[in-house]
């Protein structure tokens, strides 16, 4: 055990345009966590027309979550092919099943929920394009993309998703509020979970880096220093 550096799991949770994209990705980076994201999987899977593709298209397309079976498949396998590294999970789990089913192979150790009010949210997303082939996401204020309406590495033409519109939005908001309570109970029962307000990714963000800095060990393990 004491030779073995010690792995780190982690997830963040929040409703959709909370940020927790952006953020994973700056945890990564700063990290080095591998990085996983359930929308970013199905997209793909949607994409390229593969069995599972077919299979939660219509599910993703109209902004319903797709059935917890189908998610631990896509999502499970991919953590059992990590045993030995740490990991950011993005946006599973989502449900209580799902937590369940992730809990069964491995304990968590630290979950992130991003509580963001509902104004930001809808601003937010209704301001956000994306290049479907790669799932790279920008926002007309926050991040723009050098080329309008063009995506930064392949100058391919930017989209919107369809659940991105107000109505859809809404829906899906008042959602994942219902299936998100019973999650971020039970992690805060095994004390692990922490939550964060603002209406600024860039204000949040300092306080999720020092929170992670006293948890996760930055330094390579043979150069490793006991604090
Ligand atoms: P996803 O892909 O997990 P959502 O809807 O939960 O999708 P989304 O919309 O991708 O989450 P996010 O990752 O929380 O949002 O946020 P983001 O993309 O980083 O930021 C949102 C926008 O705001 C971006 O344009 C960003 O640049 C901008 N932004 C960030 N911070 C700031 C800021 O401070 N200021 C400003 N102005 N802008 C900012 O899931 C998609 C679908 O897949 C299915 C569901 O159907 C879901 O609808 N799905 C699942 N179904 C069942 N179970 C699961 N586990 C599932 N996972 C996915």
């Amino acid at each position: 055990r004491g030779t073995m550096a010690k792995l780190f799991r982690t997830a963040i949770m929040g409703p959709p345009g909370s940020g927790k994209g952006t953020i994973s990705k700056r945890i990564a980076q700063n990290f080095g966590l591998q990085y996983l994201s359930s929308g970013h999987f199905l997209r793909e899977g949607i994409a390229a027309n593969t069995d599972a593709g077919v299979l939660v298209k219509g599910y993703v397309e109209r902004s319903m979550l797709v059935p917890d079976h189908l998610m631990s498949r896509l999502m499970l396998p991919r953590l059992e092919q990590l045993t030995g590294h740490s990991w950011l999970l993005d946006g599973f789990p989502r449900t209580i099943a799902q937590a369940k089913a992730l809990n069964d192979i491995c304990q968590m150790d630290l979950v992130i929920s991003l509580n963001i009010p509902f104004e930001t949210l809808r601003e937010r997303v209704s301001d956000r394009w994306i290049h479907p082939a790669s799932g790279r996401v920008y926002n007309m204020g926050f991040n723009p993309p050098q080329v309008q309406g063009r995506d930064d590495v392949t100058g391919e033409p930017l989209i919107q998703h369809a659940d991105d519109r107000p109505e859809a939005l809404q829906a899906r908001l008042r959602h994942y509020k219902d299936v998100a309570k019973p999650v971020m109970n039970l992690y805060k029962s095994q004390g692990i979970l922490y939550q964060f307000s603002g209406t600024d990714t860039d204000r949040i963000w300092p306080y999720i880096s020092s929170l992670l800095s006293t948890k996760i060990p930055t330094q390579p393990l043979d150069t490793c220093q006991p604090s």
